[in-house]
């Protein structure tokens, strides 16, 4: 049987988007830098001008599902990552946004076959939301890294190539074999 699993190294192919919130962008702002700055030291060009990293921004949570379903579907992305900060106040409106977005997400990733990062905090309170995004740690740098893994595993998956193998290596018809090779897996 097959063992598939991502890795964090061949990223030179990889494309991403990155659609961020600017509802509470004190926050969403530190979970981008958070993200660049993982991706960018895994060896992702994170310029907007590169080839790498296209960013979306929308005014909320509750419209992160819909661009981030668009950009699925053309096809051009590795993985989508999605930035938000929910912080539940006085009014049931937390519990609606947050109930869209995380369903929006997960509807948006199962139907397109792309992955789609939850990188939407839902919190209490402000204080509990800047912790994540730079106080005490940066959950951007985690999505990121949910990313770059996810982004690597899924041509595995896709292509049936087998990153370890109890009885031996897999082998591949020549065509998927084509596909995964340019989809970056090495030859085993
Ligand atoms: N959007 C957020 O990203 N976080 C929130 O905490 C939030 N609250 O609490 O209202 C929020 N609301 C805006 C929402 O996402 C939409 O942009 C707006 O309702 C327009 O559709």
């Amino acid at each position: 049987m097959a063992v598939f699993e991502g890795n964090f190294t061949q990223t030179a192919r990889m494309r991403f988007a990155i659609v961020i919130g600017r509802f509470n962008d004190l926050v969403t702002g530190k979970l981008l830098e958070g993200c660049q700055d993982c991706l960018k030291r895994h060896g992702v060009d994170i310029s907007p001008e590169g080839t790498q990293v296209d960013y979306a921004w929308v005014p909320g949570s509750f419209e992160v599902p819909m661009v981030a379903r668009q950009l699925a579907l053309s096809g051009r992305y590795d993985a989508i990552i999605c930035l938000g900060a929910v912080i539940r106040g006085q009014t049931p409106h937390f519990d609606y946004v947050a109930s869209e977005v995380s369903k929006g997400i997960a509807a948006t990733s199962l139907q397109t076959g792309v992955p789609v990062i939850f990188g939407i905090l839902t919190t209490d309170t402000l204080q509990q939301a800047v912790e994540r995004a730079g106080i005490k740690s940066n959950l951007g740098w985690n999505y990121a890294m949910n990313a770059l893994e996810m982004a690597s595993l899924m041509p595995q998956v896709r292509a049936g190539e087998t990153v370890s193998n109890n009885t031996g290596t897999a082998t591949l018809p020549p065509a998927m074999k084509s596909a995964a090779l340019a989809d970056g897996i090495p030859e085993s």
